[in-house]
Order: C-alpha cells, then sequence, then structure tokens
C-alpha cells in the first residue's frame, strides 16, 4: 500500500484483486498440492491450505526492514514466516542486515566515532564501499540506529528513522516466539545465509584477518540454542548452493536437526552462484564438492555458470533429492516482463511509473519444481507502483492481483513485502476458489 494514499488504493487493490481471483479460480482446483494436509491455519482455525505468505525483511513495505518492529508487525498483519537476512559482526554474532555493508540501512555514516572503519572491500567479485558488519562488535552495532534503505520510494518509513536498532538472530526468534504466543499462531522464521562464501572463505577485516564465519553454522547453533528447530517453523534460504549442501550433509546432521533448505535463484541469464564462482577459479574437484550436480549441468560446473543452468528438470530433480524442499526464483524470471514503451500512472497520483508489462510466458522450471516435489516461493513482492506491471491484455496490476495469480500457478507462497496485502490475496484466492454453492 502506498503511504500518502491508503484508503483509496486499499479499495482500489480489494477490487482489482477480486477481479483476478475471479479469473483464476476455476484453475486453483487442480492444483494437486492443495489436498495435502494444511501447514498453517490462523487463530479462527481457518484453513490455508498449505499456502504461506513469507514477510520480507519483515513488513518492509511500514517499517525499515530487519527491525524488531518491522518483523513485529509483519506478524500483527498475518504474516506465516518473518525473513532475517543474516551477517556475522566482529565477534562472530548473526545479526539482521540485508547486506554487511550498512550505510544504507543504518546512520553509521553519521558517527564520528566509526569514521576510522569506513573502506573498499570485494563482496562476491564486486568492490563495495562503506561499513561492514564483521568490521563491529555486537555492541558497538547496537549503538547504531536503523534508517529506511528506500526513502524516495518509502517516506512513511523514513518517519521511523533513528528509532529503531539492529537485532540479533536470537531476538527475532525470542520476538516470534513472544508473537506466536500473543497472536495464539505458530509463526516461523526465514532466515537467508548472506555470502556465505565471502564469511567464511574469501573476506578479510579490516585489519586484513580472514573473517572466517560460517554463517551455516552459527546459524544451527543459535536455532538450536534458542530452541527452535520445528521444522515446520524454520526455512533457511540462500542463493548459494554450496553451504546448503554442506547443512544439508554436515551441519545439521551433527546438530541432530533437519530443517527444510530453500534454493534461492537469481536472475537465470545473468547471474550464477558466487559459490561455484569461487570454487571454480580456484581449480577446486566441482565434482566432490557439488556431487551429481556438476555432471547434470551442461559442460559442467565452471565460473560461467548461471542459475538458468540449475533450473533445468533434472536438475531440480536433483536438487529435491539432494538438499533442496524448495526454491525461492525472482519472479521476473518465472513470469518474464517487458518494458512499456510509455509509462503509466496507475494509482492516479500524477506520476507514471508502472514501466512493464507482463509478456504471458511462464517460465516451464515452476512446473518442473512443483513435479519435483518442490516448494516454490517467488521474490519479491512489493505494493508500490514502480514495482508493479500491467497484464499482457492492459490491465495494471496490484501486488493483490499478482500474488493472487502466483498461488493460481501453484506457488506455495512468496516473499512481499506489504504482508498485509500477502494475507489479502490468499484470503481472496482461497474465498474465490471455492464453488460458487459452497460460499458462504
Ligand atoms: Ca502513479
Amino acid at each position: 500500500m502506498h503511504p500518502r494514499r491508503p484508503a483509496a488504493l486499499a479499495a482500489r487493490l480489494r477490487g482489482l484483486a477480486a477481479a483476478a481471483g475471479l479469473a483464476l479460480a476455476a484453475g486453483a482446483c487442480a492444483q494437486p498440492a492443495m489436498s495435502e494436509p494444511a501447514r498453517s491455519a490462523d487463530r479462527h482455525g481457518r484453513d490455508h491450505r498449505g499456502l504461506i505468505v513469507i514477510a520480507h525483511r519483515g513488513a518492509s513495505g511500514y517499517r525499515p526492514e530487519h527491525t524488531l518492529e518491522a518483523y513485529r508487525l509483519a506478524i500483527r498483519q498475518g504474516a506465516d514466516f518473518v525473513e532475517p537476512d543474516l551477517v556475522a559482526t566482529k565477534d562472530s554474532v548473526l545479526v539482521a542486515r540485508h547486506e554487511n555493508e550498512i550505510s544504507g540501512t543504518t546512520d553509521v555514516a553519521s558517527r564520528p566515532e566509526f569514521a576510522g572503519r569506513r573502506t573498499t572491500k570485494t563482496v562476491d567479485g564486486a568492490p563495495i564501499t562503506g561499513w561492514f558488519t564483521e568490521d563491529f562488535t555486537l555492541a558497538e552495532l547496537k549503538t547504531l540506529r536503523a534508517r529506511e534503505r528506500i526513502p524516495a520510494i518509502r517516506p512513511g518509513n523514513a518517519r521511523y528513522d533513528g528509532r529503531y536498532g539492529i537485532p540479533t538472530l536470537a531476538e527475532v526468534i525470542r520476538l516470534v516466539k513472544q508473537e506466536s504466543r500473543r497472536n495464539g499462531r505458530h509463526i516461523g522464521i526465514y532466515p537467508e545465509t548472506k555470502h556465505p562464501t565471502y564469511f567464511a572463505k574469501e573476506g578479510r577485516r579490516l585489519d586484513g584477518r580472514p573473517i572466517g564465519v560460517s554463517l551455516g553454522a552459527k546459524l544451527v547453533e543459535t536455532l538450536v540454542a534458542e530452541g527452535f528447530t520445528d521444522p515446520r517453523r524454520v526455512y533457511i534460504q540462500s542463493f548459494e548452493i554450496e553451504n546448503l549442501i554442506e547443512l544439508k550433509k554436515k551441519l545439521m546432521p551433527a546438530a541432530g536437526v533437519d530443517l527444510p533448505l530453500v534454493q534461492l535463484y537469481d536472475d537465470l541469464l545473468e547471474a550464477g552462484p558466487y559459490d561455484v564462482v569461487y570454487n571454480a577459479r580456484r581449480g577446486a574437484d566441482m565434482a566432490a564438492l557439488y556431487g551429481g550436480l556438476h555432471a547434470l549441468v551442461p559442460g559442467g560446473l565452471d565460473e560461467d555458470a548461471r542459475y538458468g543452468a540449475f533450473a533445468t528438470e533434472p536438475a531440480l530433480q536433483w536438487l529435491k533429492a539432494n538438499y533442496a524442499a524448495g526454491i525461492g526464483p525472482w519472479k521476473g524470471s518465472l513470469l518474464p516482463r517487458a518494458p512499456l514503451a510509455d509509462q503509466i500512472d496507475a494509482n492516479g497520483d500524477g506520476r507514471a511509473e508502472l514501466a512493464e508489462q507482463g509478456t504471458g510466458r511462464v517460465h516451464p522450471m515452476l512446473g518442473w519444481a512443483l513435479q519435483a516435489g518442490l516448494q516454490v516461493h517467488p521474490y519479491t513482492l512489493r505494493a508500490e507502483e514502480p514495482y508493479l506491471a500491467q497484464t499482457p491484455g492492459g490491465v495494471p496490476q496490484s501486488v493483490i492481483a499478482e500474488a493472487v495469480q502466483l498461488y493460481g500457478l501453484g506457488v506455495q507462497g512468496f516473499f512481499i513485502d506489504h504482508p498485509d496485502q500477502g494475507v489479502a490475496a490468499r484470503d481472496i484466492f482461497l474465498d474465490l476458489s471455492r464453488p460458487l454453492d459452497a460460499r458462504d
């Protein structure tokens, strides 16, 4: 929801979503996943048919991302899972930040006492200048205040700048437990290991020493320490492959836990998993590291491998058989969009910011993944006009319409910045999927 036009836009979103839901209702009944036991139900006992809403960085459309307040609001809006991105401090504590470089989401740049920490590092092959979590102790990070990352698009969120701190993973888990009791629901977490190869192998601290922190090991250690190891309440996600295999084969068995793992996919044509790049450049034995996946990729795994190489039917089947419970594809790969010749002012605020149109194509990886038994959780849905698109037929879509469409195509959940809109989409989808004569 756009913060400047809440009531009018909400009404309009409801109208758009209702139309999309009606159009998709017939197809929804044919989804095989629909007959499986539900994993989630709300406090009224309503059956969600296994469909989930994942609050991307908390309710980041309404509060500065990755703050306890963003997570709390997401839960109160009805999200099933909150999503902390995980990076490590100098003293090896996991904290929730989208990146280890924190000038975009905190007030660190305005703190004279930390001016000397500013530096340039190479993260996953790209030079980045700023301040990095691995150069701050937790106590130092706790003195910083969170800021809105995209104030031009979310000016309402910028009102909260300076009010909230950076939470640790343990604090996020404690909040989730507390809010689960308060709301009478079993809320889960959906943590992402950020730049695991960088933190474990390649990255260096300000003084040049290797960082040498396994985010996966720290994550499992924290989950066990906090007693939060119910596989129905945790998904672990990563854009890299090696750390997920390590979690599945070594770290989780050693800790006596078995949590579902989700392989994230960036742009299928442009991007590749950084661990593969790193290992290939060092001449590592790729077959030893990646097992049968190496042979499934045409030409083998090398530094030029793109995510598309892992989006084939045999690769998806291998992922399911070996480590993954699900995949998290970029929605732009799943449902490709094309730029519009003329941008549209879809919300009537005088600014034409809707810039894309759906092509009508659906990438076959969706069907292959569902057929393989993988959960499919695309990212990221956002309500503001610059992130929206119109249908191939020329109808501007709200984020609710987009979400209803995804449920209709068979995905079991999605990452969304506006969890209330995701919950509304699920309600609409489930309500309108019931036969006409079975509705209240
Ligand atoms: Ca507009």
